[in-house]
């Protein structure tokens, strides 16, 4: 170390405040996540790309009867459909290798349902390895949603499907690099054409798919990959399919069956997933999956419903602004690009997003806290504007309900505030409140509850004062409060 940045790391002399005080961090809180689960909670916004043999029959599912020949993008570009998502600030790319027709988009070895079949390329082609590619480019992340209902194959409903499933699951999980994230959808239909037998399938939701050894599996292949289902184990659905995180939504979760016993994916109680569960059993955070359009697959007929930029952004505050992720299915057309009108909302919600998080007024902010723990800088309130999501304020055991203050130079305009915990001390926050200075007085402007890895607070109105103040009101142990940031949003 040079000279010269030993003493620009020396600490800030701060009367009172002490950095040599041996003052241990807080015990953890409850259910905590994995470092997995941490790194997934920072993508916070990340794309589905819902392609198949249904862009081209115009159908939401496949019976599996289809005939392979009928994949034949036109124009398929992997690097310009992720140069859309990159645009709109995406992190990650998730895609329906197999959706529940059974067509594989890779070479599989496991089925002739699948794109060795299709005119793409003729025949060489594999979807699954230029998309990867392409998102690792551009530095998005890649995952992979493999129906585990296939209306094609033939042996489903027994226990070879099972080995089947899984056989697909390694190819895609050894052949395609470093995966985020691996999709399990809890949907199962029941009728198919599953080998040409053409009829209803029932399988026993608990026991067929033997989820605890696939996820094993699936840990051991990309062990740095988080799990989604109903019932994670890493990253759980919300409940619905409209990209909403409920109010109050805990990363924690105790997931329950309808009838009361174990919950498997296809059988939860929707609304316990929308909300999560306050001490839940798990680390378990939502992620909320919509489209962009009403289909999850790419029709013309829904090119005038695409989702506006105004819209998405409302999506991500209600969805990545509860402490959920904003999974925004955008399906290729029959070109296999994303469409020009997806395309131009994307850009769009991208610019609204610079725009809206552009400046941080909280930075400028002199920062004082009721109670630091130990009176150690290590700990300091400062930390709450230091745009650093590992640094924390945290304030001794035993005080729950604590305050801290942002006095400003001069007074600033804001209608948007964002809050996170210190997730690796686990979900400490039950509910705070905020307040401005007005008029000689605290005024409260707003208040919440469940925090977690994000919590946005958006404002009817502008605001404009000198002082805001962050009260705790309720919290099960010493609150580790990681951002308090404010932002003047375009209207
Ligand atoms: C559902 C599926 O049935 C839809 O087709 C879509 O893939 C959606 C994300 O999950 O359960």
């Amino acid at each position: 170390m040079t000279r010269r940045s030993l003493i620009l790391s020396a600490p800030l002399a701060i009367p009172g405040f002490s950095l040599a005080s041996p003052q241990t961090p807080p015990a953890p809180y409850g259910a905590l996540p994995s470092d997995s689960q941490v790194r997934w909670s920072q993508l916070e916004f990340y794309n589905f790309l819902h392609f198949t043999v249904n862009t081209f029959t115009d159908r939401e599912w496949g019976n599996g009867d289809e005939d392979p020949s009928i994949f034949n993008p036109s124009a398929f570009d992997a690097d310009a459909i992720c140069e859309v998502l990159k645009a709109a600030g995406s992190r990650g790319v998730i895609l329906t290798c197999k959706h529940h027709d059974g067509f594989c988009l890779w070479p599989t070895k496991t089925t002739d349902h699948c794109i060795r079949f299709s005119p793409y390329r003729n025949g060489k082609g594999d979807i699954v390895k230029e998309l990867s590619e392409a998102a690792q480019r551009q530095g998005l992340k890649f995952g992979v949603y493999l129906s585990p209902w296939d209306r094609n194959q033939a042996t489903y409903g027994t226990p070879r499907y099972i080995e089947v499933y899984r056989q697909q699951l390694r190819e895609l999980l050894t052949g395609y690099g470093e995966l985020f994230e691996i999709w399990h959808d809890g949907a199962n239909g029941g009728s198919g054409y599953y080998g040409g037998a053409k009829e209803t399938r029932k399988i026993d939701k608990a026991h067929y798919y033997d989820w605890a050894n696939t996820w094993a599996l699936e840990r051991q292949l990309q062990p740095t990959a988080v799990r989604f289902s109903d019932v994670g184990p890493d990253v759980r659905w919300v409940g619905n399919e409209k990209g909403i995180a409920s109010e109050t939504c805990w990363q924690t979760f105790t997931p329950v069956s309808q009838s009361g016993g174990s919950a498997v994916p296809g059988d939860v109680i929707e609304r316990e997933s929308n909300s999560g569960t306050r001490d839940g059993k798990y680390w378990m955070p939502a992620e909320c999956d919509v489209s962009i359009r009403p289909g999850w697959f790419w029709h013309a007929a829904e090119n005038a419903k695409v989702k506006t930029p105004r819209e998405l952004f409302d999506l991500y505050c209600i969805s990545a602004g509860r402490g959920a992720s904003f999974l925004l299915n955008v399906p290729p057309d029959r070109r296999g690009l994303i469409n020009e009108v997806d395309a131009q909302s994307l850009r769009g919600f991208g610019k609204l997003m610079s725009a809206a998080f552009a400046v941080n007024l909280a930075k400028t902010a002199e920062v004082k806290a009721s109670n630091v723990r130990g009176k150690n800088l290590a700990y300091a309130a400062h930390n709450l504007v230091d745009g650093n999501r590992e640094s924390y304020w945290a304030t001794d055991d035993g005080i729950t309900t604590p305050e801290v203050t942002l006095t400003f130079a001069l007074p600033v305009s804001f209608n948007l505030i964002c809050v996170r915990e210190n997730i690796r001390l686990g979900q400490r926050i039950d509910a705070f409140e905020l307040d401005c200075w007005d008029h000689g007085q605290w005024t409260r402007f707003a208040g919440a509850t469940s925090i977690g890895s994000c919590r946005i607070l958006r404002l009817p109105e502008r605001i404009h004062t000198d002082r805001i103040r962050l009260r705790v009101t309720a919290a099960a142990a010493c609150p580790a409060l990681s951002e308090l940031s404010v932002f003047d949003a375009p209207a």
